[in-house]
């Protein structure tokens, strides 16, 4: 039998949406912070296939969620194309910046990447054993915007002021640079598809900051072209998009791009997106991560009204984005105890 999400995405609707949530693997689980405390810090956790594939496990033991996603980061491929990368305690990730057209000629060559990503790869092997069979193992990347901007202004930024900055002052660099990434994410995702990976998402966590042509430019052609990419090289696995805060540009994007299915935030109404968006084919969300941290009645009731507003379509059940440190295990266990009970 065909898994759910794997049905989810080819379009069918079903009576009860598979579920999986972004983060699943992180800080607000104690076996995650174990396996971590083990590894070091969170790179070497990355880097070492055994222990990434068992903090990928994890929250597939405790909730049998219907997908696990591979335990990775967007920040990886800049660091495969040469960029340095470490993360500070309590702060974040922290990058080498590129401040001019020397900054992108310098950087390695897509295929490159396989250099360093090589125990990434490991990883989606080791769980395309490990997991149980019902459950769709899904492989990941940042999307190019997403990716420069941290590229170029070496940390996360709350209005990506530095990207946009670039853009403007050498357009002709900066599409360099988002060429450059698209070619690597290619290479990337095709790897973890080889290896095992069932379904890729590309995460475009900062393409609400694009407008107009912008948007058009540098979300939605990168997006069309890796994934046009991908179906030649793997036709039949599926691809998730994720334009966070995309807001009415959500409406056409499965169709602009090719991907089989639209990962919506949380600022995004159900029951628009599902008259606006779903009816190109399989949605994914979108319940405020706020609720794993506040639990009760609230909680139960906007995941009922989530899950009813997408009923008479495909729909993957999940956070509208990442869960946080600070979530109350239990509150996740209520989600999907919630979402299963129909
Ligand atoms: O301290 C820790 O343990 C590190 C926290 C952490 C984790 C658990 C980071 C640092 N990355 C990850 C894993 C991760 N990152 C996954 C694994 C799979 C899963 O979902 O369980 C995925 C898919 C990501 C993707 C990611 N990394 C994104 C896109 C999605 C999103 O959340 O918007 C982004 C923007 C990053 C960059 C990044 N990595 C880590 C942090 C704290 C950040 C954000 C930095 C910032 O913007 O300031």
């Amino acid at each position: 039998m065909t898994k759910t999400i794997l049905r989810a995405l080819a379009g069918e609707t079903l009576p009860t949406p598979p579920i999986w949530m972004m983060r699943q693997a992180g800080r607000y689980l104690p076996e995650y912070r174990a396996t971590r405390a083990k590894a070091g810090d969170f790179l070497s956790l990355c880097y070492t296939p055994d222990l990434a594939a068992e903090v990928t496990l994890q929250p597939i033991r405790r909730y049998g969620f219907d997908a696990a996603i591979l335990f990775a980061d967007i920040l990886l491929v800049p660091q495969a194309l040469g960029a340095d990368l470490w993360f500070v305690t309590g702060e974040g990730p922290r990058l080498s910046t590129i401040t001019d057209a020397g900054g992108v000629a310098a950087l390695k060559p897509a295929d490159a990447v396989h250099e360093t990503l090589g125990p990434i790869y490991e990883t989606v092997r080791i769980l395309s054993r490990e997991l149980p069979s019902e459950t769709t193992l899904i492989g990941f990347a940042g999307a190019p915007w997403t990716v420069a901007t941290y590229m170029i202004a070496g940390r996360g930024t709350r209005d990506q002021g530095p990207a946009h900055a670039f853009k403007q002052a050498d357009r002709a660099a900066f599409s360099a640079l988002i060429d450059r990434i698209t070619e690597a994410t290619i290479e990337y995702l095709s790897a973890q598809i080889e290896a095992g990976a069932e379904v890729v998402k590309l995460f475009d966590s900062w393409a609400g900051s694009l407008q107009g042509a912008d948007f058009d430019a540098f979300c939605v052609a990168p997006a069309r072209q890796i994934i046009a990419a991908l179906k030649q090289r793997h036709p039949g696995v599926p691809v998730i998009a994720f334009p966070r805060e995309a807001k009415d540009r959500y409406a056409g994007f499965a169709r602009a791009t090719g991907a089989d299915c639209v990962a919506l935030d949380n600022s995004v109404d159900a029951g628009w997106a599902a008259a606006q968006v779903q009816t190109d084919g399989c949605v994914q969300g979108n319940l405020a991560p706020g609720h794993m941290v506040t639990g009760g009645q609230a909680l139960i009731e906007e995941t009922r009204a989530i899950v009813e507003a997408f009923r008479a379509g495909p729909h993957i059940f999940n956070l509208g984005h990442g869960i946080t440190p600070d979530a109350d295990p239990e509150h996740v266990a209520l989600m999907v105890e919630t979402v299963r009970a129909r």
